[in-house]
Parts: structure tokens; sequence; C-alpha cells
């Protein structure tokens, strides 16, 4: 078997190719099932379980895997697990908790990715989609064996000529479409707001009559091209997008206007809550960025139509290293909200350092019980890379991330074993238990060396890799420390700039006070003199020392283990080399970031450990 045949990731005990005339998710199931020898299964369809449900029943020496229209495949797909790594059945009914489980891609028509760390884009070159169809159906069995249902297909950045897709390149995006369609996967479109004004209509103001008939038009010939089309994702006045405040008009009217428009096909409209002010002026203290989301969609709960899914960051910021949960999903009761995660690595290592993101969500579900939202989205980080994601372990997030989308139960260790064992089915045991504790302490180490104690924004501008302590201090992004010779942070309480008077309780008073804020938050919410007393006893700027060697010392070791461990080729070589790239990053943040604050400080490490003047 050559290795660019290979399925990678978590599927390498079936490397195999679903045929191209398989088109339901039953047909495929059935393939994948008759490739294991020793495995004795049948598919019963059963037409009064969900259409995603599956149950899988010991009868007779066989299994059964009674299930609906899509849940046969994902029942296949549960079944081949278990009997790749040897584990019990799953029992009972099986549904996902989330009808919607999406990714979002950042792909631009030119080929490039936003926030990409796997390569070049999958399906889009030149302008135009190009791909390798056997590459896209072994994308749609991943997507499929972790249970993923939609993938939205282009950046929501809309770059011309995205906005093609609803238009000359229909033909071609149902094409798409139908590679994915067998996988259960949906397709979602972004659209650009103002796309019926490069038409002839002159505005784009959601409550004009033309306007309106332009996007109904527009949706029918969509539909008729795609069917099943899930819908249309929107990033609008954010970030320079064009939006309804253009003409005065409030996120909801806008909303509403395009999930009129698909209504009658079924569609939904996904509607992004990234907005906020990237204009600021960082001498403006009244202004404080993780208010944005809050402020402008709190006072519109109750006003979106009910196809309308408001997909809001997991926290108040923009995927920080740490972030305490977005206060915006305890706010908005009457409205359908999405969770939105970052699977691409934009600040947490770029899939070259690793993060594994499962004890992250573990902590978020800690605070946000899942059903406060009906959908969850992830930006993808997938890629046109050999092995799809930059990094081998780089998949373990994909994996994760369709995994608690079907069922948002934190357990961090257990995911993490079942996708080492997936992976690698051939190390020993000891090995894949060493991997998972290197994959489980990934975030902790990654977060001591990078942004201990809620410190964010400390990163190199526009790239996002690396320390660069003031680097986005003075510019108008909202994105401030404020750290000066006495003390860093911003106090966010209701004596400051009263973003915790945002949370209900008890979130409110556990951040309000730095008595009860969990430490590594502190910093988030509050600004404290270096000579603060933790509740360990260190002072905050013996932390903030301690944290960053911790870092750095705890990286050293993942890489010893790492050195050990027999992981076959390619991915030791690649995991090796990008292991020594993450051992300079490390190093480089800890002993910037340490002499910045002496420097600034003058404050003496208790350990004597080498600092620069
Ligand atoms: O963090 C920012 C990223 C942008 C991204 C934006 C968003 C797609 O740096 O690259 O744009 O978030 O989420 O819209």
């Amino acid at each position: 078997m050559k290795t660019e045949n290979r399925t990678p990731a978590w599927l390498p005990f079936l490397p195999l190719d679903v045929p191209a005339e398989l088109t339901e998710p039953a047909q495929v199931a059935a393939f994948e099932l008759s490739q294991v020898e020793d495995l004795r299964a049948e598919l019963r369809p059963d037409p009064d379980l969900p259409e995603e449900a599956y149950e899988l029943l010991a009868e007779g020496g066989a299994t059964i895997v009674r299930g609906g229209r899509t849940g046969m495949l994902y029942g296949a797909y549960a079944l081949l697990a278990a009997h790749a790594a040897g584990t019990p059945l799953p029992t009972g009914v099986r549904k996902p908790f989330y009808p919607a489980r999406m990714i979002n891609c950042w792909d631009n028509m030119d080929g490039s990715v936003e926030r990409g760390y796997a390569g070049r884009s999958l399906w889009f070159e030149g302008e135009r989609f190009d791909y390798d169809p056997v590459r896209i159906r072994r994308l749609g069995r991943l997507l499929a064996s972790c249970g993923i249902n939609v993938l939205c297909v282009n950046n929501v950045n809309v770059h011309w000529p995205a906005q093609q897709l609803i238009d000359g390149m229909l033909p071609d995006l149902a094409a798409f479409a139908g590679l994915l369609r067998p996988f259960g996967v949906r397709l979602m479109v972004s659209v650009d707001f103002s796309q019926p004004m490069s038409d002839g209509v002159p505005t784009a103001d959601p409550l004009d009559s033309a306007v309106q008939a332009w996007w109904a038009a527009r949706a029918d010939r969509v539909w008729a091209a795609v069917p099943d089309l899930y819908g249309f994702l929107v990033k609008a006045d954010s970030e320079h997008r064009p939006g309804p405040f253009t003409y005065g008009r409030s996120h909801a009217e806008g909303a509403n206007m395009l999930a009129r428009a698909i209504a009658p096909h079924g569609g939904t409209l996904v509607w992004r809550a990234f907005v906020y002010n990237c204009m600021q002026d960082w001498r403006d203290t009244k202004t404080d960025r993780p208010c944005a989301a809050y402020d402008t969609y709190a006072p519109l709960d109750g006003q979106f139509d009910g196809n309308v899914i408001l997909q809001v960051k997991n926290g108040p910021f923009d995927f920080q290293v740490r972030e305490p949960v977005s206060p915006t999903f305890f706010a908005m009761p009457r409205t359908n909200l999405a969770l939105e995660l970052q699977l691409a690595q934009e600040y947490t290592g770029q899939q070259i350092d690793l993060y594994a993101m499962p004890p992250m969500w573990d902590e978020l579900l800690a605070d946000l019980p899942p059903e406060r939202v009906c959908a969850v989205a992830a930006v993808s980080n997938l890629g046109r890379d050999e092995n799809l994601f930059g990094h081998p372990f780089a998949a373990l997030n994909l994996y994760a991330f369709g995994r608690y989308a079907w069922d948002p139960a934190p357990r961090a260790e257990t995911v993490i074993a079942a996708w080492v064992s997936l992976t690698y089915p051939g190390m020993p045991a000891e090995d894949r238990g060493r991997l998972a504790q290197i994959l489980l302490c990934s975030r902790h180490a990654y977060e001591l060396y990078n942004a201990p104690l809620g410190l964010c924004w400390m990163v190199s501008p526009n790239n996002h890799y690396g320390p660069s302590p003031d680097g986005y201090e003075y510019q108008a992004w909202g994105t401030y420390h404020k750290a000066n010779r006495d003390a860093v942070g911003i106090d966010r309480t209701a004596a400051g700039t009263g973003y915790t008077e945002q949370y209900p309780e008890p979130l409110r008073s556990r951040y309000a006070d730095p008595a009860t804020c969990p430490d590594e938050l502190l910093l988030f919410f509050h600004r404290l003199r270096y000579d603060f007393v933790m509740r360990d006893g260190r002072t905050l700027i013996q932390r903030i020392y301690d944290d960053h060697f911790e870092g750095f010392a705890l990286t050293e070791k993942m890489a010893e283990t790492l050195r050990a461990l027999p992981l076959p080729e390619p991915d030791r070589a690649v995991a090796l080399a990008r292991m020594d790239l993450q051992l300079k990053n490390a190093r480089e943040w800890c002993d910037i970031i340490n002499t910045f604050f002496r420097r600034l400080s003058g404050a003496d490490d208790a350990h004597g450990r080498k600092i620069w003047d």
C-alpha cells in the first residue's frame, strides 16, 4: 500500500476508497462492512428511527446495524471503530445531540485558506473548483466516520469570485455536493451580503423590496441546483464586511431577510455574531471588545426567524488560548444559537505546536450547558497536505469535534485515547498511553509558555505565531493588556469596563472577585499589581515567570517522550520535525515574555533563572 493512497488519520484500519458509483449512505455502509473479513454484519433500515439514528444489536453471531437513512452509515462506522479498537459495542439507540454538526472551511477560490495550516485548499485552485474526486470522497468518509454532517465550502470573508458559487458556478457546486452526499454531508455556502449590488440592484438594504426579490430569486436558482443545500453562512458588519448597519438596519432585519428568501427551500441561515469595532482608538478606555457581541445581539433576542441560527464564538474575543465562555450564550434564550469553535490552530500553535482541544472543550462544557445551543460549528483545520492536517496529530481535533458534536459530554481522556488507538493500532498499548498523555497535557503546556493567567494578544500581529508583547498594544483591534511598571490587565468588573455584568450568576460573582476568579482567567478580568499575592502564595510576577518556565520545561518533556515513541512513518518524521519547531517557539515565548515583564517591573525571579536584562 502506498502512503499517499492511505486514508489518513483515524481510519487506517480500512485504507480503502469508496467506489464512485455508490450514492446512498446505506450503500457506503454496506461496502465498508463488506471490507472487513472477520466481521459479520447486516444492515437493517428502520424508517421509524430518526434519519441519523442507529442501534447495534447482536443477533446469532452477527451484528445488526439498525438505522435511519444516514444512521446506518454512522452505525457502520461505530461498529468498525469498536471492532478495530476491541472495545464493546455502543448500546441502545444512538442519535446525535445536535442536528447540525458543521465545519466552516475558510477556503478561498484562489486556493489559499485563511488561517489554514495544512496547505492549500482541497477543492479550490485558480479561481475555480479543482480537486481530486477520490480525495474528496475520502474526506466525506472521514467526516461521516466522526459524525460531521455540514461543510461550508468557502471562506466567510467572501472574496471574488466566490460570489459565483451561487451564480455561474452552481453546476460545479452541485457536482461537489454530489461527492459528499453519499456520506451524509450537506454543503453550505458563505454569501456576500452586498451581492445584489453587483447584479444591478442599487442597494443591499434588507428592507428594500428589490433586494428581497433578488435574494428570493437567487435562492430558487441555488436550491434548484443543490436541493439539499443546508443553507447560507454570513459574516456581516464584521472586519469590513458589508452588512445591514450600512442601512441603519439591525442584524435581525438583515438575517431575517435572507432567512425568508431561503425558507421555502428548507434552508437555514447561519449568521455569525463576530461583530466588534475593529477601528478602535487604543486611547479609548470606554470601549471594551469582549462586550461587543452581547451588546449587539442580546437586545435582539426573540427577533430572529425560526430558520436563523446565530453562531457565537466560544469566547468573547477571538479564539485566544484561553477565554471565558461568551456571555451571549446566556442572554438569548429565545434565539437559536450555535457554538463556534476553531480547529484551525490560529492562536494555538498553527498545527506546528501540539494543542489537543478536548481538555479545553471539557472546561467549556462545565460552564455552558449543551442545551444552551442548538448546533455546533468549527473552523476547519483541513488542507491539501498529504496527511490533510499538516500535523498528523492535528487530526485529533477534527475527530474529537465530531464526537463532541454527537455527544457533548466532557470526556477528553476517553476521546483522545480512542483516537490514538484507532490511528496507531500497531503501536504497543503503553506507547499509545504515552502518546495520549502527551496530547492530554499539550494544551496546558502551550498555555503556560504562551498565555498563562488569561493574558491575551501578546502574539505577533497578522500571522499570529510567536511572541510580540506589544504587537497589538497600540492597534485598532481592541486587544490591549496595558502592562506598565506596576500592573497588567484590564479591570472588566463593574468598577471597570462592566464586562462581568453581562454574565448571569454564579459566573458574574465568580469572575468579578479576584479571590474566586480562576487563576487561568485572572488577567482576563482584572488589572493587578505585580506584587498581588495569588491563592498559592506566590506574587503575580513570580507566577508569570514560573508559568513560562514551566511551560517550556513541560514541552521539553513532551519532546523527549515523543522521540522515544515507535510512531509509523511518515507521521514520526513530521511530528518530530514539528516538535523541534515547537521547542524553538516555546523558548521564544518563555524568554521574550519574561524579559518583557522583568524590564517593566524590575522584579527578580525568586529562583534566579536566566531572564534577559
Ligand atoms: O480571528 C479572526 C481571524 C480572521 C477571521 C476572523 C473571523 C475569517 O484572524 O482571519 O476571518 O477571525 O472569524 O471572521
